[in-house]
């Protein structure tokens, strides 16, 4: 089942054909697994154009789609000018930024159909996208791979672009609405539900870290990519390296630990988020150890000393926040993550709320790892 029904073939190719040439279009199948928007490859005959990606942006999350591909152009426009016009250390690697596609017959960049709106983005060939990471090599590239994007971003002033997401990653705002799904249920949580329920309970009180921290003006609103998780990053297809960091919707202002707090918890979790063996759910350090290293070998500088200090708690935070989103989308029926069965994301829940906790069991050894990197 999924939250949003897939159009016919027919209406693909038509809506494709607005971005290409229709007879040049071979095939059009579905690409990667997000949990928000539709995604499609549009392949070409042979010799005839470069493949894009097709994408139906979901505007039950994404209420103000023309919001999201301004902060889309502003940033891959920033980032052309700034690698072509100012030296960038790539240690030997191509960096890429999906593009947004133009219309064929008109000047536009999307295509509103029944109600829907699609967009035309480029595809980067010659990648491979994982999802999980399986070495410390891969690791340290997924931490490149976000502290290049991040570093290529810093100095595109937050206030120009827009919020795409209003309370996305503000934690408090998930919990304040789970508390309101929860008063309005009128049967009782079964035990899976109750174990997560227990959860969110217990861990109130470390909601607010990140906001309270921004509303006193110790962490800053910077721009943020917003959903880094793994298989957002693409590694070059040869060497192995990370070259581009795709999915730009999320885009938007925001605080670097929303990020690092996701990749992490994406990133140091060898199991995945789908998975069924909930109780061999950790987070491994080692992993972790390489993705920050990869990070700050090029987003050193400019994090600032309260920075580091917060990076713990992200780090917790964010698992924390995923496994609240999933529950409370459990106990709505599933209106906002694509599920294939009813109790998908209460087992997300739980994988979610599992890796919070093994990152609790190993603060000291964490904290202390953050000291010796710092
Ligand atoms: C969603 O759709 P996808 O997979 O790119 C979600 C992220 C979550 C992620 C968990 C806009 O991303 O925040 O971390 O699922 N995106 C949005 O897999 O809510
Ligand atoms: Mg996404």
């Amino acid at each position: 089942m999924s939250a949003i029904s897939q159009p016919g073939n027919q209406n693909l190719s038509s809506i494709a054909g607005q971005f290409v040439a229709s007879g040049n279009i071979r095939r059009i199948s579905p690409l990667g697994n997000g949990n928000v928007n539709d995604t499609f490859l549009v392949e070409p005959h042979e010799a005839e154009g470069e493949a894009f990606v097709m994408q139906r942006v979901n505007t039950d999350v994404f209420r103000s789609p023309e919001r999201v591909m301004h902060n889309l152009l502003t940033v891959s426009r920033h980032v052309d000018d700034k690698l072509s016009n100012s030296p960038v250390e790539l240690e030997g690697r191509r960096w890429e930024m999906p593009r947004v596609i133009r219309l064929k017959h008109t000047d536009g960049h999307w295509v509103e159909e029944h109600g829907d709106f699609w967009r035309g983005i480029s595809y980067i060939g010659a990648a491979v996208t994982l999802d999980v990471v399986d070495s410390i090599e891969q690791a340290r590239q997924v931490g490149y791979g976000l502290g290049m994007f991040h570093n290529l971003i810093s100095d595109l002033p937050a206030d120009e672009l827009e919020d795409t997401l209003e309370g996305f990653h503000i934690t408090p705002t998930y919990l304040r609405h789970h508390d309101q799904v929860l008063k309005q249920r009128n049967k009782p949580l079964d035990a899976e539900e109750q174990a997560c329920q227990d959860f969110i309970d217990s861990h109130r009180s470390i909601a607010a870290v990140l906001e309270d921290a921004k509303e006193k003006g110790v962490l800053q609103l910077r721009p943020i990519h917003g959903d880094p998780k793994v298989n957002n990053l693409m590694m070059d297809a040869e060497s192995g390296k990370a070259i581009a960091l795709v999915d730009l919707d999320t885009v938007k202002p925001g605080l670097v630990h929303y990020d690092i707090g996701d990749c992490l918890r994406s990133g140091c979790n060898p199991l995945g988020e789908e998975t069924a063996d909930l109780e061999n759910v950790v987070f491994d350090l080692q992993l972790c150890e390489s993705i920050l290293e990869g990070y700050l070998s090029t987003a050193r500088s400019f994090l600032t000393d309260a920075d580091f200090i917060y990076l713990f708690d992200a780090m917790r935070l964010i698992p924390f926040e995923l496994g609240l989103r999933f529950f409370t989308d459990h106990l709505e029926g599933n209106r906002y993550f694509k599920v294939c069965d009813q109790r998908q994301n209460l087992k997300r829940a739980r994988v979610q709320f599992n890796l919070c906790a093994s990152v609790e069991a190993q603060e000291d050894k964490i904290k202390s790892l953050i000291g010796r990197l710092r």
